[in-house]
């Protein structure tokens, strides 16, 4: 392996430029943190914009920012006032940030903005590309970047991508308004894997690669061209230790020790021994639900009036995107608010709500974490929440309630939390009333569990999860790689086509020698394909199979006059050169008044799908449906099935987009073995795409040339990636004799 990339909008250091000098700061968040372990040394690179526009870098400190960058194993991409406008506050922060958080109404589309965004995830793209070596890892972060990995891949088709996504992937219904959804799907599939923090963000991203790029998803799987590009779900954790120990270190110092904060918090707390905090930490951003969170305060207080005096709200709210003008209205709202309550429910001795809006040394953090009973996180929408996973990590007596939102990705993996739904005042009162109330001893038991897990899966499990899985993907690849069909191995193959006497041939149809088409009968075969069987078909030496699933009238209608050899219905016929279709197996069709009615319902309920009648089976297509509704009929068609046929002789296959009820004992197995058996064959060759074709791959002799169309599992000994290579090889069959 060679060097890690790691690529995120912002760089893990703070420049400061002073009376002419530069001073690089590493940054102390999860992110810088978590990835330590995989940005570190010589060997790894990080690549980032700075923080400072070109406006804002002198000329003459062009070179020394740099130098002082690359200490810390950063390099900077330079972006103009204007791009960080276009692109950050705007296609990132204005359409992107609200429409992944559903927020609809708040998401801008701007054509200009949009402009921007592409030009400027050029850039990040040129940037690694001016760095990036064939064995490089490349792994890029979080949403203004979805571009990259396609600009990459293109210019550097072997190098490995991965791409983590810090906030939520929505709904296909939400994520179908944006007008360049295409366009960001595309980007992101040129990563090898894209990581999301829970499942439900994974399910999201594949429902819309499926319904809008029509691309094949298996499991976590996706197909594209040659490429399987992996989807998986990676939660981000914390620095556990960082903050248990400063927690620790707090708990251990004496008065002077303390910081301001610290101390007036005690105050508070030995005046009224009785007194709750309750602590909201958050960005000031929509998303976090802060004003929803004060009203919620306000109902709470109304609803149980005991706890006025008793129970204080501090509400920390980091400055973030002001200028943003949705970011500036929802200050007001909360600034505004936060004068009402306090207006409408302070003492002389009591102002409810504690209100900052500013961000915090770490140390003041930790101070707030440590003396806050309660912590109440209520995000309307959030990707991970680390705040929620910070506050139990400080509470190292294991007292101490966490109140989460449903919304928030980490109330998957903290259960032991309080979950409310942070729409649901009534519930959110109450919740407040049983937190306060809660006994230590539980309060021990839930946070020992959830210490456990935070403490095992911290944020450098995270980080070597995600680049673990990403190599063995790389190598997952390189065993694909190593049964394509190269040309080394094509020479060899050739080379025993050439020296056989006897060649037997046997090629799948649809999805092989031709694509798909959404109405099977549209599908013929063009004058190149006819072309190049006419050839094989005369070729001294050669015994040229069609095998297909297809029923024997279309087949009879496209190639009978040419004399090709055909075997249909999975192989229930055959014809051999141009005579009349025989029966190869003895097989019954009595069966099929029974299951046509039950295909039926299957058709009027599963718009798009219809069935395909064949002497000897029934096909029930779904290509043409909604493909996810397809595929949920589909398992519900097997199960129906399964349980109709029972010991019938009667199976069902699942090809492309089409189940297949159909006598036991007939497939392309059974059929082309009979057909090898009738001569001497010195070279067998079987090509095909589903899983129908695997019959032959498994059942005709280890000496068989067998063939898979696209990166499928397989029993074929090699790969080809589209019908395209298909005829190219067929092509140099040709050539060679
Ligand atoms: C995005 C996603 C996802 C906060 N105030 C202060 C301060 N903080 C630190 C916290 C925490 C971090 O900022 C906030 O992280 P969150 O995860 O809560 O939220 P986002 O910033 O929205 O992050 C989010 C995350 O990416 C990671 O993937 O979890 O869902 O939206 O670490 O401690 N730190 C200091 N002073 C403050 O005043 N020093």
């Amino acid at each position: 392996m060679g060097k890690t990339i790691i690529i995120s909008n912002r760089l893990p250091v703070q420049l400061q430029i002073s009376n002419g000098t530069i001073a690089a700061i590493p940054s102390v968040g999860g992110l810088a943190t978590g990835m330590k372990s995989v940005h570190s040394g010589g060997d790894s690179l990080w690549i980032g914009w700075s923080g400072l526009t070109d406006e804002e870098i002198p000329e003459s400190l062009e070179r020394d920012i740099d130098t002082a960058l690359a200490k810390h194993g950063s390099s900077k991409v330079r972006l103009t006032e204007a791009e960080v406008e276009g692109f950050y506050f705007g296609f990132s922060n204005r359409t992107i940030w609200p429409l992944f958080h559903y927020f609809l109404e708040y998401s801008e589309f701007e054509l200009d903005s949009w402009n921007t965004y592409k030009t400027v995830n050029q850039k990040f793209a040129d940037a690694i590309l001016e760095k990036a070596e064939a064995d490089d890892v490349i792994w890029i972060h979080d949403y203004q970047l979805m571009l990259v990995p396609q600009m990459v891949r293109e210019k550097r088709p072997e190098v490995s991508i991965g791409f983590f996504l810090h906030i939520p992937f929505p709904s296909f219904e939400i994520f179908r308004t944006l007008p360049w959804r295409r366009e960001i799907l595309e980007g992101l599939l040129g990563s090898d894997q894209i990581g999301f923090h829970i499942y439900d963000y994974e399910r999201h991203f594949l429902s819309s690669v499926r319904r809008l790029l029509g691309l094949e998803v298996s499991f976590n799987d996706i197909y594209q061209d040659n490429r399987i590009i992996k989807v998986d779900s990676f939660p981000m954790g914390i620095d556990y230790k960082k903050f248990s120990t400063a927690a620790e270190e707090h708990g251990q110092r004496t008065v002077t020790e303390q910081s301001e904060l610290q101390q007036r918090l005690n105050k508070h707390k030995t005046n009224d021994p009785e007194a709750k905090f309750l602590l909201s930490i958050d960005r000031l951003d929509y998303s976090k639900g802060i004003a929803k969170r004060l009203y919620a305060f306000e109902y709470f207080l109304n609803k149980y009036p005991q706890y006025k005096e008793k129970v204080r709200l501090i509400v920390l709210a980091v400055p973030s995107r002001s200028n943003v003008p949705q970011y500036q209205l929802l200050k007001r709202e909360i600034d505004e608010l936060v004068g009402r309550i306090n207006g409408e429910f302070s003492t002389v001795s009591w102002t409810p709500i504690w209100y900052f809006y500013r961000s915090m040394p770490f140390d003041n953090l930790i101070d707030l974490y440590t003396s806050s009973d309660i912590a109440w996180l209520t995000p309307l929408r959030d990707g991970m929440n680390l705040v929620a996973k910070e506050y139990i990590a400080t509470r190292t007596d294991g007292t101490g309630v966490l109140i989460l939102s449903e919304m928030a990705g980490s109330a998957n993996e903290m259960n032991e939390a309080l979950l409310i739904n942070p729409n649901n005042f009534e519930q959110i009162a109450d919740t407040i009333d049983e937190a306060i109330n809660m006994p230590k001893e539980e309060q021990r038991q839930r946070n020992g569990q959830l210490q456990q897990r935070l403490k095992r899966y911290n944020v450098e499990k995270w980080a070597q999860s995600f680049m673990s899985s990403l190599l063995a993907q790389k190598e997952r690849d390189a065993a694909h790689v190593s049964r394509k069909l190269n040309d080394t191995r094509l020479q060899t193959i050739l080379n025993a086509y050439t020296s056989a006497d006897r060649r037997l041939l046997f090629l799948d149809y649809d999805g092989t020698l031709a694509g798909f088409h959404n109405d099977p009968q549209k599908a013929v075969p063009d004058e190149e394909l006819y072309a190049l069987l006419d050839a094989l078909h005369q070729q001294k030496g050669t015994d040229l199979y069609l095998i297909s699933g297809r029923d024997k009238d279309t087949f009879s209608r496209w190639f009978q006059a040419k004399k090709y050899n055909m075997i249909v219905e999975h192989g229930v016929w055959i014809s051999q050169n141009g005579e009349d279709f025989r029966m190869l197996e003895n097989v019954k069709n009595d069966w099929m008044e029974k299951i046509r009615p039950v295909l039926e319902s299957f058709v009027d309920r599963t718009p798009g799908s219809f069935i395909e009648e064949k002497n000897y089976s029934l096909a029930w297509h779904y290509r043409k449906t909604d493909p996810d509704f397809g595929n949920l009929r589909a398992s519900e068609l097997t199960t129906v099935l399964t349980s109709l046929i029972g010991t019938d002789d009667l199976s069902v296959l699942n090809g492309n987009k089409v189940m297949e009820v159909k006598s036991s004992n007939v497939n392309k197995g059974r059929a082309s073995v009979r057909v090898f058996g009738e001569k001497d064959y010195d070279f067998v060759f079987a090509i095909g795409d589903d899983w129908t074709d695997e019959f032959m791959f498994q059942e005709l002799p280890d000496t068989a040339v067998t063939v898979k169309v696209g990166l499928q599992k397989t029993h074929a000994k090699y790969f080809l990636e589209n019908t395209k290579q298909v005829r190219e090889l067929l092509h140099a069959f040709l050539k060679e004799t």
